[in-house]
């Protein structure tokens, strides 16, 4: 099995609907300004990768720095105007780092076919801002090119006018399209096909990054450059911290090894996490802790339905976990209130909402609706043995319930 996401994208007519949707909930005489954004600075002449700030990715797909998207709503006869301004070509740079988009690849990708100058922003933004038009931006986006936004509008009398757009994209973001659900199952196949490569080269007396570099290794491989975030590989006692930074340690035989990974297709994540035996078998403590934790990943499955809510599926799920840790003995009789007791254990949440980030953009009180992805991970670590883990599958709320992505270990 190689599943190929180098090229994986969402069509452009999919980024011209998504637009349609904002524009519908904007106010007439409004302008909306999203950015890109530009890569953080990780020392003198050298940057951290860049990845778009999402919300202006969400609508047009570019993954360009210092790119600016805008909507225009002037009046109810008018059409939405759509403008993306991109950094010209500059051969003389790209020698050094790399092709920049022409403005037809740029409309291509995003079905926006006005292109552009970023040079002539200034003068556009300065047009708005001596008009009556408001201005719409997402408050979430935390870059300098919105903060210096910010500081001509305070320069005008309109400040307080500004909308802020990010609630109800929030809300257009929690509900995946055909599109992205397909983005998501792609990108969960390549950490599957990965995950089984190191399942297979596993052995007693690999360090942990041994088995980062292979799992690496194959993701690269099919052409996911930017996982969904770091891989955690942590092996024995080392699983007791959750996100481990250092995978340095030898792993040795007897002792598990948590992987907690996500390949990334088209921009969409995917989160899994699996719990190997680094020989190969399960002994009894590890067998309990896993079964245990299959039987919690089971409850959460069927408390994710339609009205649910992240509360409820923790609360549902802790349940699971208290009574099981209770028939274990870890939890003793002089405890009366296991479900109190359970979170010496059970340190985290067992789902967050998975897309275009991997914890994604949510409200985390709304209750649950069908094209909801979530990443599930019940986990349970125990101090008093020395380790825990926790198992993760990327779920799908459909009408008819929660649906699996990935594969479930078992
Ligand atoms: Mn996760």
């Amino acid at each position: 099995m190689f599943t190929d996401v180098t090229n994986y994208s969402i069509p452009s007519s999919e980024y011209v609907h998504r637009r349609n949707n904002l524009a519908l909930k904007l106010e007439q005489n409004t302008a909306v300004i999203l950015f890109s954004g530009r890569a953080p600075s990780a020392s003198l002449d050298e940057s951290y990768p860049f990845l778009p700030n999402r919300t202006f990715f969400y609508f047009c797909g570019i993954e360009q720095e210092e790119s600016v998207l805008m909507l225009i709503k002037s009046d109810a006869k008018e059409p939405v105007k759509t403008r993306l301004y991109i950094y010209p070509r500059e051969l003389e740079k790209e020698k050094w780092t790399g092709k920049r988009l022409s403005p037809q690849e740029a409309s291509e990708i995003s079905g926006i076919s006005d292109i552009r100058m970023i040079d002539s922003l200034k003068h556009d933004v300065d047009e708005i801002l001596s008009g009556s038009m408001k201005i719409a931006w997402d408050e979430t986006d935390h870059s300098h090119e919105r903060a210096r936004l910010e500081q001509e509008l305070a320069r005008t009398d309109r400040f307080d006018s500004a909308t802020d757009i990010s609630g109800f994209v929030t809300l257009l973001r929690m509900v995946k399209s055909p599109l992205e659900i397909e983005a998501i199952r792609t990108a969960v196949k390549v950490t599957e096909e990965s995950l089984q490569v190191l399942k297979e080269n596993l052995r007693p007396g690999m360090r942990e990054c041994e088995a980062l570099a292979i799992l690496e290794c194959e993701m690269v491989k099919r052409g996911s450059l930017f996982q969904s975030f770091s891989t955690i590989v942590a092996g024995g006692k080392n699983t007791l911290c959750l996100h481990y930074p250092t995978p340095k340690d030898i792993v040795s035989d007897g002792e598990m090894i948590q992987i907690d990974t996500g390949a990334r297709a088209g921009g969409y994540c995917s989160d899994i996490s699996r719990a190997y035996a680094v020989n190969g078998k399960r002994d009894g403590r590890q067998q309990a802790l896993f079964d245990l934790i299959t039987e919690c990943k089971k409850t959460a499955l069927s408390a994710i339905h339609s009205g649910a809510t992240i509360e409820s599926v923790n609360n549902e799920t802790r349940k699971t976990a208290a009574a099981g840790l209770r028939e274990l003995g870890v939890i003793g009789k002089s405890e009366p209130d296991a479900l109190s007791a359970c979170k010496r254990y059970y340190w985290h949440n067992t789902l967050h909402h998975m897309g275009l980030d991997v914890h994604d953009i949510c409200d985390r009180d709304m209750i649950f609706v069908p094209g909801m992805v979530f990443a599930v991970e019940p986990g349970i670590y125990i101090p008093e043995w020395g380790f825990g883990f926790r198992v993760e599958d990327d779920v799908l709320l459909t009408e008819n319930g929660a649906e699996y992505l990935s594969i479930p270990q078992t």
